[in-house]
């Protein structure tokens, strides 16, 4: 697999303004060599100028420097597309194989004859995340990094950019190769202690070995379980369900918060049938908000399979937003939302106030005052700020974050490092008790071993597959 020379298409789908193809592997140069020929116009030359005369076909092109020429089929000589060529050569690359990255024009008819010329010659389509996979297992990141990488793709806010890039830094990993060492330190001289029976005393000093054990070690790991209990919402973001009965404000508290008209609103109860998703952030935490149908009680088929939807939602959401309407006394259907969901995370989210005269309260059941409440008129922006700040308070949980050491675990990082907790808390016990020494070499190497998976030492092969699977072609 590691020999096979791999390209894909870069870019996505659709028009743009240049579209990218990668190759990467042995074939890259001699595939770039038979489809590319080198033109000398001065007005489009970006290639360094005294390179000029020498410098003529790919293989033997200065490295990570752009060349501008045409695509040429090799069979028929047929010109395919004006492009810029970089040949870059291993192993300062991405994948540390050789590289060509070929810039056309976006079009996808155009892109894709390039493609079908560069798998003619011997290269074959990259997997899902192929090129970060090899990077990773050239050595050139460690797993940490290559999730990195998906994360800075799939970021939707300013603070999940900021974590992914800390992590595609290397942090997360330096973290945690510096708890290796200090475990691979111990385990050698509780090694050298089993081969070495008569001087145990000498080579083991049992109070230090422990004391090493928590300051180097458990501290950290439980300082990064924390980290991942409080701030993975940050990455992963929650998800919230709009409910209520019809014509309540709904679909109009999802257009302010989502600042645009998403949804249609209208005064006719019924207005939304299907379930409307959109993304914001409140201070840096990922929104998903869903706008559902009003839930009442109907024979109106369509309404009927709404409703179906909006209960799918609600029971799929982190935290629910019921709206009532304070311009009408509640209803039957007010009241069975209510109960249905109490249980549940929920604000409950008194609109229209505007509507209510001057003095005038609009009294709530008794049992319903021990939920969040807030009193809002999305008409008149009344109260959404309030809104806001109580969203992210219940997401968060009064837990606090430090944006400043964003190195975030994800949950296959946190299972691993639980699990190397776990051996390692074995592993004092028994130094503890002065059990035999190979009981706690092998707690210890466990610990070291969990710890391993994170940044994938020996890692198993399905688990970088499932990793790299979540990527897209391309990267
Ligand atoms: N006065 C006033 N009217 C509002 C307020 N919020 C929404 N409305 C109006 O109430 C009506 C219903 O609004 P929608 O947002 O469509 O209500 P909905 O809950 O999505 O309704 P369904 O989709 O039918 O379930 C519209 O005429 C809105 O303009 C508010 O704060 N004050
Ligand atoms: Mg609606």
């Amino acid at each position: 697999m590691k020999n096979s020379t791999i390209a894909a298409i870069a870019t996505p789908p659709g028009s743009g303004g240049i579209g990218v193809i990668k190759i990467s592997g042995p074939g890259s140069l001699p595939i770039a060599d038979a489809i590319f020929k080198r033109t000398h116009s001065n007005s489009n030359h970006l290639s360094d100028q005294t390179s000029l005369q020498r410098n003529e076909s790919p293989v033997s092109f200065k490295s990570h420097m752009l060349y501008y020429g045409h695509i040429v089929n090799p069979d028929n000589g047929r010109m395919i597309d004006e492009v810029l060529l970089t040949s870059m050569k291993a192993p300062r690359t991405y994948t540390r194989e050789d590289v060509v990255e070929i810039q056309s024009h976006a079009g996808s008819v155009g892109l894709r004859a390039i493609m079908e010329l560069v798998l003619r010659q011997g290269a074959r389509l990259a997997e899902p995340g192929e090129f970060t996979k090899r990077a990773f297992l050239n050595g050139r990141i460690d797993l940490t990094q290559a999730e990195a990488v998906i994360d800075v793709i799939n970021a939707k806010t300013d603070t999940a950019l900021n974590m992914a890039a800390t992590q595609l830094n290397g942090q997360m990993k330096a973290g945690i190769e510096s708890m290796r060492n200090w475990l691979t330190e111990i385990l050698a001289e509780i090694e050298a202690a089993i081969d070495f029976p008569d001087d145990v005393g000498e080579i083991v000093d049992v109070k230090k070995t422990i004391r090493v054990i928590q300051q180097g070690v458990v501290q950290p790991l439980n300082d990064l379980i924390k980290q991942y209990d409080s701030a993975s919402i940050l990455r992963d973001g929650i998800k919230l369900s709009v409910v209520g009965r019809p014509n309540v404000g709904k679909s109009s508290l999802l257009n302010r918060l989502v600042q645009k008209d998403r949804a249609i609103v209208t005064s006719i109860p019924g207005t939304t049938r299907d379930l409307i998703e959109e993304t914001f952030n409140i201070n840096g935490i990922p929104i998903v908000i869903t706008d559902t149908a009003g839930l009442h009680e109907t024979n109106d088929p369509i309404e009927v399979i709404g409703i179906n939807k909006a209960h799918e939602s609600i029971e799929n959401a982190d935290l629910i937003l019921f709206m009532i309407d304070c311009s009408h006394p509640l209803t039957p259907a007010d009241r069975q939302i209510y109960e249905k969901y109490q249980n549940r995370k929920m604000i409950l989210i008194i609109n229209k106030i505007d509507l209510i005269k001057d003095g005038a309260e609009f009294e709530i059941p008794a049992a319903w005052k021990t939920a969040t409440t807030v009193r809002i008129s999305v008409l008149y922006d009344i109260g959404i700020n309030d809104l806001k700040d109580r969203i992210e308070h219940l997401a968060l949980n009064g837990i606090e974050y430090n944006l400043e050491a964003l190195i975030i675990p994800n949950i296959r990082h946190k299972l691993a490092l639980e699990e190397s907790l776990k051996a390692l808390s074995a592993a004092t016990q028994a130094i503890s008790e002065n059990r035999p020494l190979e009981l706690i070499a092998l707690d210890i190497k466990e610990a070291i071993d969990r710890l391993g998976d994170i940044i994938g030492v020996n890692v198993r092969e399905d688990v970088i597959d499932q990793i790299f699977s979540r990527f897209c072609i391309g990267k």
